[in-house]
């Protein structure tokens, strides 16, 4: 029962049935340019093989700094998204490796940033090398699945949709072809922000980040290629916690940096499937929390720890005004022992004042 479960065929089968009259093209499709951007080798061989060398591995982290400016003083106009599902194998961990399901070959997705009253259509393109039929679910949308009942799509086809944004907010999207929460562990979330008309305040920086959890059939921090463990998912008992996709993306690759006095403001994200976030940032404190990524509330106020819940968001800004090393954390403490951890890093003049070490 569990294999028919949880095979391909099962739920294939199962969503075209539920989803009869939304069938997708099967017209192949060219890969977008920028997948040549990897400019990597395939790679070869995704269960029970030895791990290829890390640095043949597709990147799929997404740099925290990779988001769009503030769409500003802007009107309301028509804004083209495109997706584009990949299945890749990439860096989990040092020595360790794990085939990513993604939007746009990176892990979160691309960052989607609109304003309130845009026309904004999303086309959803499915790697004709894709195992699986992929689709997407965003929380900015008002109809039927927020947009997943038109866009599950066969491997080479492309679907989409067209709809308004009508509600200033951070939103999180994912796919949400079944079973969902493996698609979603896999990698297939991303983040999609409706500005108010006028756009967000000026802030020095701005960084994007999510949550994710892995389930692996090895326990964390083996060594070789993992494979998803379904009865861990199902179990949910997450083996690694990640921040943009990997241990180490935000610690090592790409650490979150920033001045004393600059306004940095992070786009937080949790794409579950299964735990609540308790964020937090060691050593420093939210000045602005606007909570459950609501734009339309007022923020609350000097913040110690914010919590998020899976497929929920928040934004959150702070000023540093001491410099040195911080870490933004989920204070579910021993996540930090199953990767997730990233490092803000400040730099500027010391402020005694403020905070001074001394010793006897
Ligand atoms: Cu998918």
């Amino acid at each position: 029962m569990r294999h028919i479960l949880f095979s391909r065929e099962f739920w294939l089968g199962a969503v075209l049935a539920l989803l009869a009259g939304c069938s997708a093209t099967t017209a192949a499709v060219p890969r977008p340019s920028s997948k040549t951007a990897y400019n990597l080798p395939p790679i070869s061989g995704t269960t029970a093989t030895p791990h290829p060398k890390a640095g043949s591995l597709v990147d799929i982290v997404r740099d925290p700094s990779d988001l769009p400016p503030s769409v500003g003083t802007r009107p309301a106009r028509r804004v083209e998204v495109n997706l584009y599902t990949e299945e890749v194998t990439g860096r989990l961990a040092d020595g360790t490796t794990y085939d990513y399901w993604t939007f746009n070959g990176k892990v979160p997705g691309p960052f989607v940033r609109v304003r309130v009253g845009d026309e904004v259509t999303v086309h959803l393109t499915n790697d004709p090398a894709s195992s699986m039929m992929h689709s997407v679910d965003m929380h900015a949308v008002l109809g039927p699945g927020g947009g997943a009942s038109a866009t599950q799509t066969n491997p080479g086809a492309s679907t989409g949709f067209t709809f308004r944004a009508t509600t200033p907010g951070l939103f999180v999207y994912h796919c949400a072809t079944p079973m969902i929460a493996a698609h979603i562990a896999n990698g297939m979330y991303g983040m999609i922000l409706v500005e108010p008309a006028g756009g967000l305040s000026k802030v020095s920086r701005e960084y994007y980040v999510m949550q994710g959890e892995i389930y692996t059939s090895k326990p964390y921090g083996s060594s070789g290629h993992q494979d998803l463990s379904y009865a861990h998912l199902m179990a949910e008992t997450p083996d690694y916690f990640v921040f943009n996709g990997a241990v180490g993306a935000l610690t090592h690759k790409y650490p979150l940096t920033g001045k004393v006095g600059e306004r940095i403001r992070i786009f937080f994200g949790n794409a579950g499937p299964n735990k609540p976030s308790s964020l937090h940032a060691v050593g420093l404190i939210f000045d602005k929390v606007y909570v459950d990524g609501s734009l339309e509330s007022p923020p609350l106020r000097g913040v110690q720890t914010v919590l998020i819940p899976p497929g929920g968001a928040a934004m959150v800004e702070f000023t540093p005004r001491v410099p040195g090393k911080y870490m933004l954390v989920d204070h579910a403490i021993v996540r930090v022992e199953r990767g997730l951890r990233a490092a803000i890093n400040i730099s500027g003049p010391k402020q005694p004042e403020l905070f001074a070490p001394w010793t006897k």
